[in-house]
Order: structure tokens, then C-alpha cells, then sequence
């Protein structure tokens, strides 16, 4: 049994996963709080929500990155818990703290596991501890050039230096040779330094052509960790994923069941609670290696859910009212089928410039195995504010072919008029001979690249 029911439930985000929280709300009979910034008057999160509350102007750093805002809108309607969704503060453990001290759920983990996770170097050492798979590097933040110099001679070139509160890409540094190390070092420290709270490095072996592959993650408060199975995210570019699968065309049966056994381990062992990814990298060889931990929904979850079929939103919250995975899952968790998600967003689909403007022509595909997540609707504008994804386009079938096939003729029938999206180079992945045979890594994009 539930410990407490949420009878109100405030959602601290915007575009189609506000959407997709009060679609779970709505089907748990949970009542729900929209906010949103004065670009967002007329977002369909604000429509289908109970209450909507202006938060501030477009600036998400005087909106949806705004605390005090937040929480005041959290206890003038007098909500029961918070949903973060993904980005903004989602990750963010002063604010699951504030929320938490303002007697309000937060729902995610506890603020001193997102913090643990969001130090990148920390997070890897407790995993390295825990039994899981690591890349040969160092044994915590780097204290000078020559300590790299060292560590790297014996694990050999090519090193990668990373931001230890970095992620997504920023602050790193590829080592190809010992004269180059020390410059790099001081640059990836100075670099972590502005962008982040600390200017603290560390050194991993440098995989050339990794696969990029994710476990999904479950936890109630109670200390059972389960495992959804993996995600393949290696088509990207620049650290934007452009579409994402479920199962990984490249983790065998075998592997899947080894990660998810010691990850279960690991992470009850953390005291990690409600969703969250696990990441690896997966080298030339097929080897899987830990690279860091993501404490929140991400955007890609719909791919897990068609091939579970288990509502990881609902599951969220149903979690933070303190019901057991036992009482939430229908069973032991079983893989069928494969799903596939492309992110459409509105930008140029050869140059990646955003195509920010009014959506002046809108159809959306249907029929068995696709789903549509947006907040699109025709005669929408998408504002320049915010990150560009318009729409997630899932295809499932009961194999990677029947997905593809039905993925190519649900991009066939999406309609988007007035504003340029990546659906053009979807299409072209889709058709890649390479991509149908699941031979591709996080280079892939680049041959399409002018
Ligand atoms: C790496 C790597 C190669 N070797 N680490 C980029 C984002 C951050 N989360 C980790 N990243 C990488 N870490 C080692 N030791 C290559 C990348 C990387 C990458 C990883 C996943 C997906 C796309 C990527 C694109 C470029 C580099």
C-alpha cells in the first residue's frame, strides 16, 4: 500500500514531457499544475493541465530554472509532490532539497544521490567499487599535467580528460600523445572551471568508435532496483541524439542479463530511488564500460516503455507515494519486440540550424505500433527560448525490421508546414544499408555531414 496519494501534482517543465506527465496523472486520477513562462502562454501543457501558473518571463533562468518562482507556485495551489521532468532542475540537488525542507515530494531521487552522480568522477569510483565494469583511468580528480603524464604511459594513448561536473559532452579533452597533456589538462581545467561549479578533471581511456548504450533504471524506496533493459543511442550529433532503440542491436542476451545484475547491486546499494539511466560506452570488441549516471526521465524513455510495457512516468510517481515495485510491476520484466523513437525537431535537417516560427501545416501519423509525444498543435509557435524538439515519433514492431519499415511509413505521413525539421534525415537513416544492419557507432552521422 501507498504510504501517502497524491491528490495534486505540480510539473516543473514545459513542451511534450509536461504533456506526458499529466497524461500520467491523469490516468493515476492525480490533479495537476502547469508552469509556465510568458513564450509558453499558449503550450498545450498549459491547456491540459488543471491549473496554470505564469512564472516568469521566456528566460528559462527567470522561469523554469527560477526556485523561489517554482515553489511559490508549488504552495499557492498547494500541490503534494514536484515533477521535475528532464533538463532544467531535474538534476538539480538544491532543489530537491528546498522542495523536500517546503514539505513538498520531489519526484526523483534523494538530493545527496543526484549530487553523488553529478560528480562525475565519484559516480565512477562508487561504480568501479560496486563490481561495475570501468575504463582504465585515474583513481579520482587529477592533482597535476605530470600525474595524468604518469597514469597515461601505463594505460596508454589515446586518454580522454573530462570535466568531473561536466556531462553531455563539455569539458573534455582527447589526449593523442604525452606532449599534448599537459596543455590539454590546464584547457579542460580552465574550461570546467566557467562552466561548472568545479574545475576538478579526470582521465579515462579514450574509446575512438564507441557505441553509446544505456540501462534503464527503476528503484522503489524499499531497496529494489530493477533493470528496463537497454537503450542503443549512438546516432548523434554533437551530443544531440537523433533517434534512439530499444534492444541495442549490438548487446547480446548474456551481456544485458551480467550489467543488469551487478547494476541492481550497485544502485541499491547507493540508495538510488525512482527512475533513472545508467550509461555505458561499448568498445570495438563489444565490451561494455560505465561512463556516468543520469538521475532523472530522459527524453528517449517511450522506447523502453513499448518493448516493457510498463509506464515509466506512472511508475515515477506511483514510486514517490511509496509503493513497491512489486505492488507497481505486473511481473518479472520481459523484453518483446522493438521499438524505435526519432526526435523531431525543428531545425534545418542538413546545417542543424534551429527553425524556430509558426507550424502553419500539422498532421500527425497513427495507426498500430506508432505513438506521437508532443505539444504541437497547428497554428503553434515554437519559440527560439527553449530546446527544439517538436515532437518524439516511436515506431514499434516485433523486430528491428518491422519497426524500421514502420517508422519509414509513419515518417512518410507526418505533416510539419511552416517552420524545417530533421525528418528529411531521419528518412535518410532509416534507408542506410548500415543502419538496417545495426552497423553503425557514435561517428555514424558524420558521412551525412556536407
Ligand atoms: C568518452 C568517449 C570516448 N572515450 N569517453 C561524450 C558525452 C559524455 N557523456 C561522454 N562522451 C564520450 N566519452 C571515453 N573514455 C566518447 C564520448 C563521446 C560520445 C559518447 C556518447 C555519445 C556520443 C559521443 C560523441 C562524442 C564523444
Amino acid at each position: 500500500m501507498p504510504s501517502v496519494r497524491f491528490k495534486k501534482v505540480l510539473i516543473a517543465n514545459r513542451g511534450e514531457i509536461a504533456v506526458r506527465v499529466i497524461t500520467a496523472c491523469k490516468e493515476l486520477g492525480i490533479e495537476t499544475v502547469a508552469v509556465y513562462s510568458e513564450a509558453d502562454r499558449y503550450s498545450s501543457h498549459v491547456r491540459f493541465a488543471d491549473q496554470a501558473i505564469c512564472i516568469g518571463p521566456a528566460k528559462s533562468a527567470r522561469s523554469y530554472l527560477d526556485i523561489p518562482s517554482i515553489i511559490s507556485a508549488a504552495e499557492i495551489t498547494n500541490v503534494d509532490a514536484i515533477h521535475p521532468g528532464y533538463g532544467f532542475l531535474s538534476e538539480n540537488p538544491g532543489f530537491a532539497e528546498v522542495c523536500e525542507a517546503s514539505g513538498i515530494k520531489f519526484i526523483g531521487p534523494k538530493p545527496d544521490v543526484i549530487r553523488l552522480m553529478g560528480v562525475k568522477e565519484q559516480a565512477r569510483a562508487f561504480m568501479r567499487e560496486a563490481g561495475v565494469p570501468v575504463l582504465p583511468g585515474s583513481p579520482g580528480v587529477l592533482g597535476n599535467a605530470e600525474e595524468g603524464c604518469e597514469l597515461a604511459a601505463k594505460i596508454g594513448y589515446p586518454v580522454i580528460l573530462k570535466a568531473s561536473a561536466g556531462g553531455g559532452g563539455r569539458g573534455m579533452r582527447v589526449v593523442n600523445n604525452p606532449d599534448d597533456l599537459p596543455a590539454l589538462f590546464m584547457q579542460a581545467q580552465a574550461e570546467a572551471g566557467s562552466a561548472f561549479s568545479s574545475a576538478d578533471v579526470y582521465l579515462e581511456k579514450f574509446i575512438g568508435a564507441p557505441r553509446h548504450i544505456e540501462f534503464q533504471v527503476l528503484a522503489d524506496e524499499d531497496g529494489t532496483v530493477e533493470i528496463l533493459g537497454e537503450r542503443e543511442c549512438s546516432i548523434q550529433r554533437r551530443h544531440q541524439k537523433l533517434l534512439e532503440e530499444s534492444p541495442s542491436p549490438a548487446v547480446t542476451p548474456a551481456q544485458r542479463e551480467e550489467i543488469a545484475a551487478v547494476l541492481k547491486k550497485a544502485l541499491s546499494g547507493a540508495g538510488y530511488t525512482n527512475a533513472g539511466t545508467v550509461e555505458f560506452l561499448m568498445d570495438e570488441s563489444g565490451k561494455l564500460y560505465f561512463i556516468e549516471v543520469n538521475a532523472r526521465v530522459q527524453v528517449e524513455h517511450p522506447v523502453t516503455e513499448f518493448v516493457t510495457g510498463i509506464d515509466i512516468v506512472k511508475a515515477q510517481i506511483r514510486i514517490a507515494q511509496g509503493e513497491t515495485l512489486a505492488e507497481i510491476l505486473p511481473g518479472p520484466i520481459e523484453l518483446r519486440g522493438h521499438a524505435i523513437e526519432c526526435r523531431i525537431n525543428a531545425e534545418n535537417p542538413v546545417t542543424f540550424v534551429p527553425s524556430p516560427g509558426r507550424i502553419t501545416g500539422f498532421h500527425l501519423p497513427g495507426g498500430i505500433g506508432v505513438r506521437v509525444d508532443t505539444w504541437a498543435y497547428t497554428d503553434c509557435v515554437i519559440p527560439p527560448f527553449y530546446d527544439s524538439l517538436v515532437a518524439k515519433l516511436v515506431a514499434y514492431g516485433n523486430d528491428r525490421g518491422e519497426a524500421i519499415r514502420r517508422m519509414q511509413r509513419a515518417l512518410s505521413m507526418f505533416i510539419v508546414e511552416g517552420i524545417h525539421t530533421s525528418i528529411p534525415l531521419q528518412q535518410k537513416i532509416m534507408a542506410d544499408p548500415d543502419f538496417q544492419e545495426g552497423r553503425f557507432d557514435t561517428n555514424f552521422i558524420k558521412r551525412f555531414a556536407k
